[in-house]
């Protein structure tokens, strides 16, 4: 007997404690909150509870044990499962902080957010992310298992499972991300279907008619079914089986109920995404066989034997502590490359090797520039590992003689994304929260759109991912409109915590590099398709001014500027000519190349008086939508831009069309400096 009188419990009925204990914290914390989803965390506590206590290798105590299994809520509206097993295996959160889910600044926010929550691995809840994300990991762990374990040294040796339900199956990115899975083999990836046949607006039979199931088989993933998400021991099997199964990913499709245990609203939409109420909750907690109605109530037998885990999961990190010095005492060089790479410290020297451009390399496009600088630094930043969306060619984001990713070699730093561009910005998030990695991802500029919620995410976890955009603008000519972006670049800037960097010339495409590795949040390096002239640096400043964001490029002779005209990207050129003209005809004209407005922004508030004088006038013009350019011109200012599609034809002509020329700019100069009204 307990102090409490009841019988000890073993076995089942304590097993049956453990789940309850999830699926009570779920519904009380989303009723106390009245907001959040308890159906899917009833449903799928059992799955948490195989998962958690017989198979992750976890250690509540250090999260970030770099060995640790992966595990990824991508349906993260059921965050309350992750939230109770972090809570009842004993990471640093507790009951009050479960009672303040969806708190401001609680650390139970309503999604999983990455970097509130200890042992929430990254951002889910917009819908698939999580499952592009955990292709991303297990690709990071292939990747540094392939390059750093040694024979009889297998120091990188971990899992990535995840959780997806039927709004992540049927999110497009969890198909790319899955098909490129498959493709490479990924035999550390572990998934769960979460197939209840319910989303919000009731069964899915009013929208989903796809057996996944043969849809990860064509994949090329190992599929099992489990036909019922209480039967223990079948879950248990499966993912006994699925961690045998070593050259392929594995899928396991488990039918739940949603609400499960509730008498009046399992199984129905409802369940979903409300509270369940306070009457339906106390029946709930009678037809469970719960032993208490006080809200949150977990009974001590079934939190002891959940805090097991934290012995269990000292123990395990511990023995491969005891690997780790054992690898570290044969590879020491190969340690501290890893753990160099892991910490996100760069190598000395990597600088010296960023080449300069001189007139002697003629016009070039910032794309090809672009390549030949990441081919330079490549060696020194193995870390700096991507590709492309099926566009390397065009792109150049190849790294010359290095091996690809494939199936058979998982140490390729050339990636073959295909076209999967939200796919690649996926997974790109999963490897850098993986650690180890400074991804980078490549495709057009107006494929952006494709990979803008990944995109995103990027910024909402302030990781440090690289994309690569060419074909900026309408300066890509005859492909036209639907390829010639718009207001990308614009929408691009808005996102909070995004910086993006547009470089004129081959010069500041160098600087743009060097700014986007020593930056640390997401960066966008945004190319031309077309060539560009070669700026002067002699007659003109350095390119290094970059790294503010925005620099005077040349200032009038005359002395004090009456007019500042500043662009970014190929359209510095035009103001260069612009100021020319400009000055013969008397008018003070300083230019100003602005490639990251983000960058210049953080600036103080004296460089940036430097830069863009208090008082006097201001022009900008970029060939692309030019809402983002009207906070630096202010109401008094002119911002040319174009606010309508290209159109399909050799570029130098749209431009004349689209008024993105010299002219326009003297003209608008002149305006301004009311020289002509
Ligand atoms: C990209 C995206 N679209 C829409 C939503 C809003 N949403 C949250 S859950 C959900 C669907 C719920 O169905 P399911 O995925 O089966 O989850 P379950 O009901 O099983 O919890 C939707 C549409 C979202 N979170 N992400």
């Amino acid at each position: 007997m307990t102090d409490q009188g009841r019988t000890k419990l073993s076995g089942a009925n304590l097993d049956k404690l453990c789940i309850d204990a999830i699926r009570v914290l779920s519904m009380d914390a989303v009723q106390k909150a009245d907001s959040g989803h308890p159906g899917t965390p009833m449903a799928l506590a059992p799955l948490a509870y195989v998962l958690w206590t017989r198979h992750l290798r976890f250690n509540p105590a250090n999260p970030g044990w770099m060995d640790r299994d992966r595990f990824v809520l991508s349906a993260g509206h059921a965050s309350m499962l992750l939230y109770s097993v972090l809570y009842l295996t004993g990471y640093d959160l507790s009951l009050e902080d479960l009672k303040q889910f969806r708190q401001w600044e609680s650390r139970t926010p309503g999604h999983p957010e990455f970097g509130y929550t200890p042992g929430v691995e990254t951002t889910t809840g917009p819908l698939g992310q999580g499952v592009g994300n955990s292709v991303g990991m297990a690709i990071a762990e292939a990747q540094l298992a392939t390059l750093f374990n040694r024979p009889g040294h297998d120091v990188i040796d971990h899992r990535t499972y995840f959780i997806a339900s039927d709004g992540d199956m049927m999110e497009g990115v969890s198909h790319e991300a899955s098909s490129y899975a498959g493709h490479l083999r990924l035999g550390k990836l572990i998934g769960f279907y979460d197939d209840n046949h319910i989303t919000i607006e009731g069964d899915t039979a009013l929208t989903f008619s796809d057996d996944t199931a043969k849809r990860y088989e064509s994949y090329g993933w190992h599929v099992q079914r489990v036909e019922d998400a209480n039967d223990l021991e079948a879950l248990d099997a499966a993912i006994v089986e699925a961690k045998l199964v070593v050259d392929r990913p594995s899928l396991i499709v488990v039918r739940s109920h949603i609400g499960y245990g509730s008498p009046n609203k399992h199984d129905t939409a409802e369940a979903h995404g409300s509270p369940l109420g306070a009457d339906e909750i106390k029946l709930t907690k009678e037809a469970l066989g719960y032993p208490s109605q006080e809200p949150f109530f977990v009974a001590p037998e079934a939190l002891e034997h959940w805090r097991k885990m934290k012995d269990r999961g000292a123990r395990t990190e511990q023995e491969w502590h005891t690997r780790y010095e054992a690898y570290k005492a044969a590879h020491a060089a190969d340690a501290a490359e890893l753990e160099r790479r892991l910490s996100g410290e760069m190598q000395q020297g990597w600088e010296e090797l960023i080449p300069s451009f001189t007139a002697e390399n003629g016009n070039v496009a910032s794309r090809a520039a672009s390549g030949v600088v990441l081919n330079a630094i490549a060696p020194k930043i193995p870390e700096l590992v991507g590709g492309s969306a099926d566009l390397a060619s065009s792109t150049n984001t190849i790294v010359k003689g290095a091996a690809s990713m494939s199936a058979t070699d998982h140490s390729g730093r050339n990636f073959h994304f295909g076209i999967r561009e939200h796919g690649m910005g996926a997974v790109m998030n999963g490897m850098s929260v993986h650690g180890g990695f400074i991804p980078y991802g490549a495709t057009f500029l107006i494929f952006s759109d494709y990979m803008r919620p990944s995109v995103r995410l990027a910024a909402v976890m302030h990781r440090h991912v690289i994309y690569v955009y060419t074909h900026d603008s309408i300066g890509l000519g005859e492909d036209g409109p639907t390829h010639q972006p718009i207001e990308q670049l614009s929408t691009l800037r808005t996102i909070p915590g995004m910086t993006v960097i547009r470089p004129a010339d081959a010069s500041e495409t160098a600087e743009a590099w060097r700014a986007a590795l020593k930056h640390k949040g997401p960066v966008a390096v945004v190319l031309t398709r077309q060539k560009l002239g070669f700026i002067d640096r002699s007659r003109y400043a350095a390119a290094d001014g970059v790294a503010k964001g925005a620099y005077v490029l040349a200032d009038s002779p005359g002395g004090e500027p009456q007019v500042v005209i500043m662009s970014s990207g190929s359209e510095v050129a035009l103001i260069v000519e612009a100021q020319q003209k400009l000055e013969a005809e008397g008018i003070r004209t300083r230019t100003v190349s602005m490639p990251s407005h983000e960058i210049f922004a953080a600036q103080s508030d004296e460089y940036r008086a430097t830069v863009l004088p208090v008082g006097v006038k201001r022009l900008s013009i970029e060939a692309g939508h030019p809402m983002s350019w009207q906070r630096w011109v202010g109401s008094d200012g002119i911002a040319l831009g174009i606010e309508r599609f290209g159109a399909s034809a050799p570029y130098k002509e749209i431009y004349e069309h689209l008024g993105i020329t010299v002219d326009k700019i003297v003209q608008s100069v002149k305006h301004l400096a009311g020289t002509r009204s």
